[in-house]
C-alpha cells in the first residue's frame, strides 16, 4: 500500500514538472516592426518587450522561404514538420521536368501529433487557410478562423479569447495535462483594419477608394529607413497580389500610401500585443505563467515599402527574418544570434519536453543556444523565393556576408547583390544614394570579386544539399 501511495506521488510529480508551451505566430510581421529589433520604431508592444527582458532574443532567426506567392504555407508546413523547404509536402512544388523529385516522401510526423502522444493536451486557434492541415486537424481543440476585422469579434481579440476559455475550461476541470498551445493570430496581415482608437494613435484610416492618396499625418510612422519608391528591377512574379492588388496600397508607393499602410500595421500589431498581455496575465494568475515555455515569432517578415516593395516575397532581411524570442524556465536572458530557422522549432520543443525529435526532421534543436552553452547552431542560413517565375530569388548569409540572386522572367532579369550586413544593415543600394561608400551592395565591385565567388560557391552547396530544383543561369 505504502509502495503504491509512493508511486502515485512520484508520477504526479513527473506530471507536474512537465513545461507547458505557448507558441504566438503573428501573420506578415517584419521584425523591424517591433522595437526590440529597431527602437526608433513608434509601434508599442509592452507585453512582447516583457517577454524579450525575460527571455531570450534572436537577431539571427530566418524562415527558409517559399515555393508559392503563399509564402505563409511554406513558413507554416516548415514549422508544422520541421522539415526544409524543397521537403516539406506538396506536389506543385516540385519542378515536373526533373524525376529526381518525383520519390515520395514518408508523410511528415507532426508538431501536435508528436505532443498528443507524449501526454499533451493541444490547443490551436489561428486564421484559416495558407498552412498545413494535416498538422491543423491534429490539434485536440482547435477554434480556427479567420480575424482581420476592427472589432473585437472580427479581429485579434477573438484569437485570444479562444486561448482565455480555453484556459479557464482547464481551470474548471482542473486539467492536469501539460498544454501545448498554438496561439496564431489572422494580422497585421491585409486587409489591416485597425481598431478605430488604434488607428487614430498610428494617424491611419482604412483607406479604400483607389482613386485617392490617404491623408498625410504626423502621427503615422515615417517610411522605413530602406525605402524606395521602386524596386530597382522586377521581382519577377508578375501580378503578384500582395504587389499590385492589396486594398489599401494597390500598386502605390508614394508617402501618403505607404505610411498609412504602415500605420495600419502598426495598430493591428499593438492590438495583438494587447491580446497577448490578457493570456500572460491568466497564466500568471493560475500558477503557470513560471512553468510555461513563450515563444514569440511570425511566420515571415514584410516590406512596406522597404526597397520599394510592398509584400513578403523577398529575401531582404526585413521579410526573410523573422522576429524570434523565448521566455521559460532555465532561458538565458539576453540576445543572440542563434542562426536559427522556423523549422528548428519542432526539434527544440521537443528537446524541451524531453520528448525524441521523429525521424522526418530536418531542424536542428537550439536548446544549447536557450541555455547559454552556445551562440549559434549553424555558420550558413539559406532562403527561396520561387513563387514567381523559376528560378526565382536565392540568398545565403554567411558571418556579416549576404549574397542574394535574382534569376527571372525567362532570364531577362539576371541580378545579383552582395552586402555586407554588418557595415550595410539596411541593405542599402545605389538608388538609396548613401554618401558612405560602405553603404552599397558590393556585386559589381572588382575589390569584392573573391568574397562574391566564395558567396556564389557556397549559395551552389546549399542549394544541392537541400535539393533546390532550379539551378540559377551560372550554376548549369
Ligand atoms: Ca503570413
Amino acid at each position: 500500500m505504502t509502495i503504491l501511495v509512493l508511486l502515485f506521488a512520484l508520477t504526479s510529480l513527473a506530471f507536474a514538472k512537465k513545461p507547458n508551451f505557448l507558441f504566438i505566430i503573428a501573420d506578415d510581421q517584419s521584425p523591424f516592426d517591433l522595437k526590440i529589433y529597431n527602437p526608433k520604431s513608434p509601434l508599442d508592444t509592452p507585453n512582447i518587450d516583457r517577454l524579450a527582458k525575460n527571455g531570450l532574443v534572436f537577431d539571427g532567426s530566418y524562415h527558409m522561404g517559399s515555393w508559392s506567392g503563399a509564402v505563409c504555407t511554406c513558413s507554416r508546413t516548415m514549422i508544422m514538420t520541421g522539415q526544409s523547404i524543397w521537403k516539406i509536402p506538396k506536389k506543385q512544388k516540385r519542378n515536373p521536368s526533373n524525376k529526381k523529385n518525383r520519390t515520395a516522401q514518408p508523410t511528415p510526423q507532426t508538431l501536435p501529433a508528436i505532443f498528443n502522444q507524449a501526454g499533451y493536451e493541444t490547443m490551436r486557434t489561428c486564421k484559416r487557410g495558407n498552412s498545413y492541415p494535416l498538422a491543423n486537424k491534429e490539434f485536440k481543440i482547435i477554434k480556427d478562423a479567420t480575424k482581420r476585422g476592427g472589432t473585437d469579434e472580427t479581429g485579434s481579440h477573438w484569437h485570444g479569447q479562444q486561448v482565455l476559455d480555453y484556459l479557464n475550461g482547464r481551470e474548471s476541470q482542473k486539467t492536469e495535462e501539460p498544454f501545448l498551445i498554438y496561439f496564431g493570430f489572422s494580422h497585421p496581415h491585409d486587409e489591416r483594419n485597425g481598431k478605430p482608437e488604434l488607428l487614430s494613435k498610428y494617424g491611419a484610416k482604412n483607406h479604400r477608394d483607389k482613386n485617392s492618396l490617404p491623408a498625410l499625418d504626423p502621427k503615422q510612422p515615417a517610411l522605413p529607413i530602406n525605402y524606395l519608391e521602386k524596386h530597382p528591377f522586377s521581382h519577377g512574379h508578375p501580378s503578384l497580389r500582395d504587389e499590385v492588388s492589396v486594398p489599401g496600397v494597390w500598386k502605390n508607393r508614394d508617402e501618403a500610401t505607404i505610411r498609412n499602410e504602415l500605420g495600419r500595421e502598426f495598430a493591428c500589431s499593438e492590438n495583438i500585443d494587447i491580446q497577448i498581455g490578457q493570456v500572460l496575465k491568466k497564466l500568471e494568475a493560475m500558477g503557470e505563467l513560471d512553468n510555461t515555455y513563450i515563444i514569440y515569432t511570425s511566420d515571415h517578415g514584410m516590406a512596406i515599402g522597404r526597397h520599394g516593395l510592398q509584400g513578403k516575397q523577398n529575401l531582404y532581411e526585413h521579410t526573410w527574418r523573422v522576429p524570434y524570442i523565448v521566455t521559460g524556465p532555465g532561458i538565458k536572458k539576453g540576445r543572440v544570434q542563434g542562426n536559427i530557422y522556423l523549422m528548428d522549432t519542432l526539434a527544440t520543443l521537443c528537446d524541451l519536453a524531453g520528448i525524441k525529435a521523429p525521424a522526418t526532421n530536418e531542424g536542428t534543436s537550439f536548446k544549447p543556444v536557450l541555455t547559454g552553452e552556445k551562440k549559434t547552431v549553424r555558420d550558413t542560413l539559406f532562403g527561396v523565393y520561387a513563387g514567381g517565375t523559376k528560378p526565382g530569388m536565392r540568398a545565403v548569409r554567411k558571418g556579416d556576408w549576404k549574397l542574394v540572386k535574382f534569376d527571372v522572367l525567362d532570364g531577362t532579369v539576371r541580378e545579383t547583390q552582395l552586402f555586407n550586413l554588418k557595415e550595410n544593415p539596411n541593405e542599402f543600394l545605389s538608388e538609396h544614394g548613401k554618401k558612405d561608400p560602405k553603404l552599397t551592395d558590393f556585386a559589381e565591385d572588382p575589390a569584392h570579386a573573391k568574397k562574391l565567388a566564395e558567396m556564389e560557391a557556397l549559395l551552389k552547396v546549399e542549394m544541392e544539399r537541400l535539393h533546390d530544383p532550379y539551378p540559377l543561369w551560372n550554376q548549369k
